[in-house]
């Protein structure tokens, strides 16, 4: 049986929502950030840095595997559910595009939100730099201009079927929505569109 692990308000959503797409059985259990290593549920307790050396989330076990990035994490439950479309039975070219645009989320479109969360609340005080939180927003911006020229045109991010990065793209504008980025009307309504699938809204739920 797959286990997730998770915290609310963070990338473990990505993993939740993709896992109430799939149909797949799972179990999901809650665990605590920034709290002492001594409180059972917290990601510091040796219990849960066997699983996540890191003691971040969120983390996927299955068996023996051990998963540990969000992006890894969808991929693996898209392949275990072939049939909910997760990954399209597509061309080279199709599987090509979806791994520039997970990668394309991780490395440049996400990247100046984590920077602010860093310095807002997940760094120790005194290595936090609040100036920072202006470069964050330019560099968000400079990501969505070139996202624009990833996408296809229509409902989904590419080709005419939902699929994993658009959990990724919907999950990391909300996290831009909350940390109050710009973002333009046509990401809001994309975020808002995907927001109201029913797999979604239960994961919502459960969070
Ligand atoms: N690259 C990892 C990043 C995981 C990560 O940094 N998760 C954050 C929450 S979204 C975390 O656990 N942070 C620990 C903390 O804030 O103390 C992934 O995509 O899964």
């Amino acid at each position: 049986m797959i286990r997730l692990y998770g915290f609310q308000q963070s990338r473990s959503f990505r993993a939740l929502w993709a896992l109430e797409e799939s149909g797949l059985e799972y179990e999901y259990t809650r665990v605590k950030l920034r709290t002492d290593a001594e409180v059972p549920d917290s990601a510091k307790n040796p219990k849960y840095l066997a699983v996540n050396a890191q003691g971040k989330v969120p983390t996927l076990v299955d068996g023996e595997l051990k998963l540990t990035e969000s992006v890894a994490i969808l991929y693996y439950i898209a392949r275990s559910a072939p049939e909910s479309g997760l990954l399209p039975n597509a061309s080279m070219d199709v599987y090509a595009r979806i791994d520039e645009l997970a990668c394309f989320v991780l490395a440049e479109l996400e990247q100046p939100l984590w920077s602010q969360g860093k310095h807002m609340f997940a760094l120790p005080e005194e290595r936090r730099i609040p100036q920072m939180f202006e470069t964050a927003k330019f560099e968000f911006a400079k990501a969505l201009n070139a996202l624009d020229h990833l996408l296809d045109e229509g409902e989904y991010a590419i080709g005419d079927a939902f699929s994993l990065v658009d959990i990724l793209l919907a999950q990391t504008f909300n996290w831009a929505m909350r940390f109050e980025f710009d973002l333009p009307r046509k990401y809001i309504d994309l975020r808002n569109r995907h927001y109201s699938r029913p797999a979604c809204r239960r994961a919502l739920e459960i969070m």
